[in-house]
């Protein structure tokens, strides 16, 4: 059986047996220029090299290569993945998946620039699609003597999800952080450019520092450098997607994940008198309600309503590429 340190689980098992449990299933831990490097178990420093033919391989996934090594022949079904936009490579349709079977995404946001729950909005969108479990990490905390303030901000749009306050200078919260690693899952971080995602990467894979009371020296920054995105052991168990630049904007949206961001205001809509309420004028409108009440930010609301549009024209051009790829013979993926 593959090793469940690396993070196999009863529900990859079931995706494996599925495909009549061929091979050996190994972890894709890096891609390099279409191909990529596969661990077998834990504690392996020299995976294997295969080429990525025909596959949309991600780092994160769990893949069969074949008998000679030379290939992957199967992808096992994710739980999770973040998807980029599709576009056309040639005359092939490609679904771009950055990241596979991830477990937990936190949501980077600092302290010292004014919290953005616009930002978060759309994050928590992406989390929800992707399938892993979002939390929201406020960072750099020994900056300011009381976060508090914008760490509830944040959690006004975070509606349930857990918002952490952390310091990857000071190493405050990372304990904490490093818990939702347990069971040997898998982490990635998710956030806008200098919010501190490469410092807690680094200090949670440091552990020669204690997470109480020493304070990181300035010598240990910049040690590890994010190039390519690849899939990193905690020295505590667990695992760390480490990704250069996933870029929230970028990423394809699909799924539940705008019902259950906004899951406050769709309870309102079902209030609404009208089915098909647009929550402009129509008479009685539990949105506008909410609204006139102070009880709902105009601002989430439009918020939302963006989001919406911005799916919708996704799904529309999406079709459109299926369609041109079916019409030149070539299979739709997913
Ligand atoms: N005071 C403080 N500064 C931090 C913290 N984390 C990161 N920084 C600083 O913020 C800047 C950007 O951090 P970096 O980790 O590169 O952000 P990234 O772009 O999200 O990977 C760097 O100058 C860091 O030293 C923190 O917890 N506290
Ligand atoms: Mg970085
Ligand atoms: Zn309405």
């Amino acid at each position: 059986m593959p090793d469940p340190e690396l993070g196999w689980n009863d529900t990859l098992q079931r995706a494996w047996e599925a495909l009549g449990a061929p091979g050996a299933p190994g972890r894709v831990s890096r891609i390099d220029r279409g191909w990529s490097r596969i661990m077998r178990h834990a504690h392996d420093l020299d995976p294997m090299r295969a080429r990525n033919l025909f596959v949309d391989v991600a780092v994160g996934d769990w893949v069969v290569p074949s008998v000679d090594s030379e290939r992957i022949d199967h992808v096992i079904e994710r739980t999770s993945a973040f998807v980029r936009r599709a576009s056309f490579e040639g005359d092939r349709f490609e679904a771009d998946t950055l990241a596979a079977n991830i477990d937990v995404v936190f949501l980077v946001h600092a302290v010292g620039t004014p919290p953005n729950q616009r930002r978060l909005e759309r994050e928590l969108v992406l989390a929800f699609d992707s399938g892993a479990q979002p939390v929201v990490l406020l960072t750099k905390v020994d900056l300011v003597d009381d976060p508090e303030p914008a760490r509830a901000e944040l959690a006004e749009v975070a509606l349930g999800v857990p918002v952490l306050l952390v310091s990857g200078l000071d190493r405050t919260g990372l304990a904490a952080v490093r818990g939702f690693a347990a069971g040997h899952r898998s982490l990635a971080f998710l956030g806008a450019s200098g919010v501190g995602k490469s410092t807690l990467v680094n200090a949670l894979l440091d552990d020669d520092v204690m997470d109480t009371g020493a304070v990181r020296h300035a010598d240990h920054r910049g040690r590890h450098t994010t190039v390519a995105a690849q899939l990193l052991r905690l020295p505590s168990g667990g695992w760390l997607l480490d990704t250069p630049g996933v870029r929230a904007v970028s990423l394809w949206l699909s799924g539940q994940g705008i019902e259950r961001a906004f899951r406050d205001v769709f309870a309102l809509m079902d209030h609404c008198r009208f089915r098909d309420c647009k929550h402009d004028r129509e008479p009685d409108c539990a949105v506008r309600a909410a609204i006139d009440a102070g009880e709902l930010d105009p601002a989430r609301f439009a918020s939302l309503e963006r989001l919406v549009a911005e799916e919708a024209a996704l799904e529309v051009e999406q079709a459109r590429q299926a369609k041109l790829s079916d019409r030149r013979g070539h299979r739709r993926p997913r």
